[in-house]
């Protein structure tokens, strides 16, 4: 498979991206996808100023090649935390869960290539008014916080839409969906959900086993009365928060319950009261690998799966 302009405009082998995993995605993940020729991502999540700088310096020791950082814009330390990607010098930024536009004038002079993550049309056009480098498509296949549109629709209308190189996010996790990604015109794509299954990744054993446990349908959405809609493997807290989200619950003490359940998932594996963040893509994802074999996987996966479409041809 050839590498692509993405790949070679961020000075990487391959055009998978890993996502930008709140709680999940650390120095150590980062830097093994991008020591295994992928871009690698820390993402900030919630975290503060000094965790965020501190992973960016351990990821720098750790690897010679681009790494990036995802921004969750609705972090309380998002305004310190895009003036350290220009002091310590980030080549990639990716955002999620708002718009970047107030960020992007600090961004651009400094350099930093921005990679929007988009879930609609009109972000996406937002994002290449306000000088975005690329964005990302993420359907609503994808864990965590998540749009109204599946990748399939999404991204077909993104590519259309903009003159951006568009990488596709939201249920791949395997060569065949890498091949979908590039026939709907996505340049690159970012997959979540299979790099959890990553041994690089420092998730509680008991998420990752959730992981592999996941079928098809495993996996619900909750939160949408807030306006954050958020998909998770369904358990004990996801269907409590469903049950109680319609009742006459304030907006506060319904945030307030949800408050800690990602680190609940992560840190302590608490089965039955934490939110385990995952894809649609969880039912694909059955056996540890580490980045390198998962990368080696996907890429291999992905030719076999572009040679046998040729075949249509004849
Ligand atoms: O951001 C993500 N995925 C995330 S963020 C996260 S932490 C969190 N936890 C609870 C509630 C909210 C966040 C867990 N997973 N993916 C990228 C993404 N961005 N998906 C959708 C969007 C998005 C949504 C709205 C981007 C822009 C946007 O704009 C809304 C606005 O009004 O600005």
């Amino acid at each position: 498979m050839k590498r692509g302009r993405i790949a070679e405009m961020l000075g990487i082998e391959y055009p998978i991206f890993q996502g930008g995993m709140a709680w999940i995605a650390d120095a150590d993940l980062a830097a093994a996808v991008s020591n295994a020729g992928g871009l690698g991502i820390i993402a900030a999540g919630n975290a503060d100023a000094d965790y965020v700088r501190g992973q960016i310096r351990k990821a720098k020791e750790l690897t010679n090649k681009p790494f990036g950082l995802n921004i969750m814009l609705l972090s309380p330390f998002a305004d310190e935390i895009a003036q350290i990607v220009v002091d310590e010098g980030v080549q990639v930024v990716t955002t999620g869960a708002g718009n970047a536009g107030k960020y992007m004038s600090l961004w651009n002079e400094a350099g930093v290539k921005v990679i929007p993550v988009v879930p609609s049309v009109t972000f996406a056009k937002m994002a290449a008014r306000t000088g975005a480098f690329a964005v990302i498509a993420e359907g609503g296949e994808s864990g965590g916080h998540i749009g109204e549109l599946a990748t399939m629709t999404l991204v077909p209308q993104v590519c259309d839409a903009i003159d951006l190189p568009v990488i596709a996010a939201g249920g791949i996790a395997d060569g065949r969906g890498i091949a979908a990604a590039l026939a709907l015109g996505a340049e690159a794509v970012q997959l979540g959900t299979r790099f959890l299954s990553a041994t690089e990744c420092n998730i509680h054993e008991n998420y990752r086993n959730k992981v592999f446990k996941a079928g098809d349908t495993a996996t619900v959405v909750t939160g949408r009365r807030l306006g954050h809609p958020v998909r998770s493997i369904k358990n004990q807290f996801a269907r409590e928060y469903g049950k109680i989200e319609y009742t006459d619950i304030s907006d506060e003490e319904l945030d307030q319950f949800a408050a800690g359940r990602l680190r609940m998932a992560v840190v302590e594996g608490d089965e039955k009261n934490g939110c385990f963040l995952a894809g649609q893509s969880a039912g694909m994802v059955t056996k540890e690998q580490t980045c390198a074999e998962i990368i080696a996987d996907l890429m291999q996966d992905a030719d076999r799966v572009i040679g046998d479409l040729k075949k249509w041809e004849k």
